[in-house]
């Protein structure tokens, strides 16, 4: 007891001395994703887990759960807020319940191509949409990708607008898609992704969308025998970290936290696109591909005009003409 006590008593006046509580030495911290080891949300994770710890000298180590074994993108982004998980990484259209701003990303048939989402993301528009979850306990820290998404269902190729009628469409936990996916005549359920291949095998819906790194990584070929290329929304990942985990850590640690989410994010967007490039052509001789035209993919986007608009009108004005902007400056084609 007496030990303990003067034991107690030297800690307390170090850290009077300091000014401030010493970070604790051997931190581990735990990360969270939604998606299998072989889907690039995980095998950043791993990357960044990997990166912390190296420029940390391993004095932080970050454990990586993934496959959504600690819950789905919702309720790990919770956990964060209460500091029950360090690390997650979900879908922008997720996070849209905490701030809705963040459906601008998700708005259809509005990116060229990858190149094009970087430069809007990556500029003074998306980091200006990180920083607003601050006041909500997280620390957005970089961009990631998920990718382009596209349909898949088990009734027909969806090679026209008219070919969505009727269609029972899994979308994620967000309002927009599920007014986009009504709007373009299917009806929407939201539901999250680890629930989803149950769902498809058994009809519970007729089909969903993802990029191609999902249908794969989540076998969804095996359930889904049409695969259509309507490329109708890319979707971001945020990588974020608890605010409560980042305050344990001094400024050294936090700067090495912040310069491995860097680094990670070069390598998880490039091997997210090797991937869907090659993982297009495995999925072929699993599932019947169909191109959606240019002129339908234009038609299917002007049925949606309405939509756009009044989510438009609904979000923070001065950050649409931001975006919007932003879109115009950096066009690709
Ligand atoms: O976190 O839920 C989805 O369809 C997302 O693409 C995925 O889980 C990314």
């Amino acid at each position: 007891m007496y030990a303990i006590a003067r034991f107690g008593a030297a800690v307390l006046s170090t850290t009077l001395l300091l000014g401030t509580l010493p970070a604790v030495a051997g931190v581990t911290a735990r990360m969270g994703t939604s998606l299998p080891e072989e889907h690039p949300q995980t095998l950043g994770a791993r990357k960044f887990a990997e990166l912390v710890e190296e420029k940390t000298n391993g004095e932080i180590e970050v454990k990586v759960f993934s496959g959504g074994v600690l819950g789905n993108d919702v309720n790990m982004t919770s956990m964060l807020q209460a500091g029950t998980l360090s690390f997650t990484v979900p879908s922008t259209a997720t996070l849209a319940s905490l701030n809705k701003n963040f459906s601008i990303i998700s708005l259809p048939f509005q990116f060229d191509d990858e190149a094009h989402a970087d430069a809007v993301l990556d500029g003074e528009v998306g980091r200006s949409l990180l920083d607003s979850l601050d006041e909500k306990g997280l620390e957005g820290l970089e961009f990631w990708e998920n990718g382009f998404r596209h349909l898949t269902n088990s009734r027909r190729p969806v090679e026209t607008l008219e070919d969505f009628n009727g269609l029972k469409i899994r979308v994620m936990q967000n309002d927009l898609y599920i007014d986009l996916f009504n709007s373009l005549g299917s009806n929407a359920i939201p539901m999250p992704v680890n629930e989803l291949f149950t769902a498809l095998e058994t009809r519970t819906v007729d089909g969903q969308e993802n990029p191609y790194t999902v249908i794969s990584s989540k076998r969804f070929f095996e359930v889904q025998p049409y695969l259509s290329q309507t490329a109708h929304a890319y979707d971001a990942l945020v990588l974020l970290a608890s605010k409560k985990f980042m305050a344990q850590l001094d400024a050294e640690q936090q700067e090495a936290v912040r310069q491995a989410a860097r680094e990670a994010t070069l390598y998880q967007r490039q091997i997210s696109r090797d991937l869907n490039g090659k993982l297009l052509s495995e999925l072929s001789d699993q599932m019947a591909v169909n191109a959606v035209s240019e002129a339908e993919r234009m038609r299917m986007r002007a049925a949606l005009g309405d939509l756009i608009a009044r989510y438009q009108a609904s979000l923070d004005a001065d950050l649409v003409a931001r975006f919007g902007a932003a879109l115009e400056a950096s066009r690709t084609h």
